[in-house]
């Protein structure tokens, strides 16, 4: 016979389990992570305008930097001395996305628009990561952004971190 002490217990077992997958799936897909966007280093010099194409048909775009974690992020991808194009460029300063930077990380002196011609932005690794504006045209490595910032990819995330916790 079923009580209503059953059903109390039955209630918190679904509840639990709820909440287990609640915060498994949440933590898998980044939620609690501030960001779930990562970067790959690409050994490939380009243009900026090829570096951003190769970005967006490989991985997501050209990486924006979007607090000091993520530049910390891309420091550790990236060897000491190089350096490689983000996806920031002039017409006031915006990313790739159309976004304004929340966030800037200029070198001394720059962004200086040297004879008119530097409307891109590339990151310094001789110095900390620190930016420089250049010509759009010089070919340098790259980083691109993977993110996880779409909609149908962060429900993608979910669903597949869904069936792995059911059939695990
Ligand atoms: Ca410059």
């Amino acid at each position: 016979m079923i009580t209503w002490g059953h059903l109390i217990v039955t209630f918190f077992r679904l509840l639990d389990l709820k909440m287990h997958l609640w915060l498994y799936t949440a933590l898998e897909c980044g939620l609690f992570s501030g960001s779930t966007r990562t970067f790959v280093y690409i050994n490939n010099p380009m243009s900026w305008a090829n570096a951003q194409s190769y970005c967006r048909v490989h991985y997501t775009d050209l990486a924006s930097v979007m607090n000091m974690t993520e530049n910390q992020k891309i420091d550790n991808l990236v060897p000491t001395g190089l350096i490689v194009w983000i996806g920031l460029f002039r017409e006031s300063w915006k990313w790739t996305d159309g976004s304004k930077p929340s966030y800037i990380y200029w070198k001394t002196n720059e962004p200086n628009n040297k004879i008119g011609a530097e409307s891109c932005v590339a990151a310094n690794f001789e110095d900390n990561a620190k930016w420089e504006d250049w010509n759009c045209d010089s070919k340098k490595e790259f980083v691109c952004n993977v993110g996880k910032h779409l909609l149908a990819e962060t429900l993608g995330c979910y669903w597949s971190q869904f069936t792995n916790y059911i059939l695990m």
